[in-house]
């Protein structure tokens, strides 16, 4: 059982995706976990099946789930729980501001529950159960190897250790940029036969 979500910055789409049959792979579009474009949010502000908080402002076109100002935080989560096997959930976003950096990040969460909307890990509560996808922006260990995009699981006791961006407690990750992009950045995020994968793409390649 997971909720699922996503934090910070602008998101054109998030789509989830599950496999209706596990041996026959069979993708199925669940729209109760999807948003997009051109009808993304109603007249009142509302995104069916979803809630929004903190400093979150969501249009017919995308999600601001934080806007280019200092300390804002912002999220967006399903409000209905899974129940999916395998799945994989593609999203959309821009990130952008003035200056070379920006911090701290943008994370996708499928946890056992929904976190806060000021919390201090991307925007989200600490010790979460379950799993974090993390595009981390802000090189707090000094390392010269960010913006990184990395997986951590969690089991509800860790802190996620910013001083060394969560280095030691990553699943896996990789360097790859995202900011002030000219074309939205799209990732796959799949989780499939007891296996993540984290797909990229800038916009910019093929
Ligand atoms: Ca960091
Ligand atoms: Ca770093």
């Amino acid at each position: 059982m997971s909720l699922f979500r996503v934090a910070s910055w602008t998101f054109i789409s998030a789509v989830l995706v599950i496999w209706t049959d596990a041996l026959v792979p069979h993708r199925k579009f669940e729209y109760k976990y999807s948003f997009k474009p051109p009808y993304l949010a109603q007249k009142d502000g509302s995104v069916p099946f979803w809630q929004y908080g903190g400093n979150a402002i969501a249009s017919a076109e995308n999600v601001r789930v934080a806007p280019s100002l200092r300390s804002q935080k912002g999220a967006i989560w399903s409000k209905s729980k899974t129940n999916f096997d395998w799945w994989e959930a593609e999203i959309v976003f821009r990130v952008t501001g003035r200056g070379r950096i920006g911090a701290d990040g943008l994370a996708f969460w499928y946890t056992d529950s929904q976190g806060a909307y000021d919390g201090n890990v991307f925007g989200s509560s600490d010790k979460w159960v379950g799993l974090g996808v993390f595009f981390d922006s802000f090189d707090n260990d000094n390392k010269h190897n960010n913006p990184y995009i990395m997986a951590m699981v969690n089991d509800g006791t860790k802190e996620f250790d910013h001083t060394n961006d969560g280095s030691s407690q990553m699943l896996s990750g990789c360097v790859k940029d995202f900011r002030n992009k000219p074309f939205p950045t799209r990732a796959k995020i799949e989780y499939y036969m007891n296996t993540l994968t984290v797909l990229f793409h800038n916009g910019m390649t093929k």
